[in-house]
């Protein structure tokens, strides 16, 4: 390869570039007009995207769209998982925004690049609070924990690391799931099956099928499993159920991936939240978890996660993280500052950390008093049917078992908006919003089948 000097290929590019500009700004006006409207250039209305086909919309995030365009006045989103107030506004915690005013009086705080992995801190601190702050495993230096993008950039970061480096490909995931799970396992390089989990005839767990579809599973397939308040149906093993989940997972060496997006949110408890996460780390075995901070501390566009990976020795750890890395880097390079700093001021500070557990408890409470309260509504009317399953259901949603049809029939008429799979977003509405939705639900039960 030749190294400067006349003769090189840098050279040649360079002239031929120059000659190029000062060719085309020596061009008089119409010149210009005529390669414009020459037959060989590209016409307006022939785009090389002409053949893109509109996508649908998102269905969860579609569904906040639809609701935007709608004029009426007593329209009401329950589609999107996000906490609402009684007055039906978007909330921001109280110990959010004293964290916020901390880092915005201290001056020292600079907007350089945070590394590939993100802020130490925050990501030594998301491992305690799923964890536990006692955890051998973290004790033992055996737990990398990279900041990601939210709960869905922890789960797309594992899965492509997963796809790279284990010799399984296959996810189990729960049928039904929330729904960008399937997409984000595939594209990643996954192939994703799923594992019965949802009873629509009892409207509680199938564990008898589950144990049967974990049991045929490929020796080391990858399992996703819901930490706490599945979505969409709020069903959750027991104690007990969990039990018997972690001991056939690993009697089989399937790897269990674990989506904790509601911590704090199914019982108004961080550290009851983590139980299913814990017992498998426990027992000494490895695994995946992918936290989310958009629900628990109302951080949803702050976009705030972590992905731990649970490994054997503190030397797999180190080495796993290594080729974490190479898998963020070529994607967004590192993540933001601004949420993960937040959550770190929240999770250092004993007293800004009580704060959050009383907010986080008065969040969980809110919502389990809208449960009783539409259960009250729908009885109050005498709705047919038995809707006992709002009030035994855990976390933001309650999976209403009403169809396609129903779902649409409530939005044409009463203007409530919410997935068609029937499922409800309980953070989404008040005190004010539960007698409208009695209503609707009552008509579409009574008139649509
Ligand atoms: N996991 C689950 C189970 C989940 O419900 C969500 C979000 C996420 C991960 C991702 O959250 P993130 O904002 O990336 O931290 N669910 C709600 C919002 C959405 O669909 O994006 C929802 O189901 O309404």
């Amino acid at each position: 390869m030749s190294s400067g000097g006349h003769g090189s290929a840098t050279d040649r590019r360079l002239n031929a570039l120059f000659r190029h500009l000062s060719s085309s700004a020596r061009m008089d006006p119409q010149q210009l007009n005529s390669i414009a409207a020459s037959p060989t250039s590209a016409n307006q209305n022939d785009s090389v995207f002409s053949h893109v086909v509109r996508a649908p919309e998102d269905p969860i995030l579609g569904v906040t769209v639809a609701y935007n365009k709608d004029p009426s006045q007593v329209k009401l989103n329950l589609g999107v998982g996000a906490y609402r107030t009684e007055e039906g506004k978007p909330l921001v915690l109280n110990v959010v925004r004293k964290a916020e005013q901390q880092l915005v009086n201290d001056r020292s705080r600079v907007k350089e690049y945070l590394p590939i992995v993100g802020l130490a801190e925050f990501n030594k601190l998301s491992a305690k609070l799923i964890l536990g702050a006692d955890s051998p495993a973290i004790r033992e230096n055996r737990v990398t924990t990279v900041q990601c993008l939210s709960g869905t950039g922890s789960l797309r970061v594992g899965a492509e690391f997963l796809a790279r480096h284990y010799h399984q490909r296959t996810i189990y995931i729960p049928q039904p799931t929330w729904g960008n799970h399937p997409k984000v396992f595939t594209l990643a390089g996954l192939s994703v099956k799923s594992y019965r989990y949802y009873d629509p005839a009892t409207r509680g767990l199938n564990f008898q099928g589950l144990l049967e579809d974990l049991g045929s599973a490929p020796a080391g397939a990858i399992v996703l499993l819901h930490a706490c308040a599945h979505n969409p149906t709020g069903v959750d093993p027991t104690l007990q159920q969990w039990e018997r989940i972690r001991q056939l997972m690993r009697s089989k060496g399937l790897l269990p991936f674990f989506d904790s997006a509601y911590q704090g949110f199914a019982s108004g408890s961080l550290d009851s939240d983590a139980q299913s996460v814990r017992m498998f780390v426990a027992d000494g075995g490895e695994c995946f978890i992918a936290q989310s901070y958009a629900k628990n501390l109302g951080l949803y566009g702050e976009r705030v996660g972590a992905l731990s990976i649970v490994c054997k020795t503190a030397d797999v750890a180190g080495r796993v993280e290594s080729q974490v890395k190479l898998v963020i880097r070529p994607m967004y390079s590192n993540p933001p500052i601004h949420g993960a700093s937040i959550v770190a001021a929240i999770l250092r500070d004993r007293g800004l950390f009580n704060e959050w557990t009383f907010e986080l408890k008065a969040m969980a409470d809110r919502i389990i008093s809208m449960r009783q309260k539409l259960f009250d509504a729908l009885r109050a009317r005498g709705t047919p049917g038995d809707w006992s399953h709002i009030i035994k259901q855990i976390g933001m949603f309650t999976f209403t078992g009403l169809n396609p049809q129903q779902v649409a029939f409530m939005t044409k008429d009463y203007h409530i908006y919410m997935t068609s799979d029937g499922r409800i977003s309980m953070a989404g509405l008040s005190s004010k919003t539960v007698p409208h939705l009695a209503d609707a639900i009552h008509a579409a039960v009574t008139r649509v089948s």
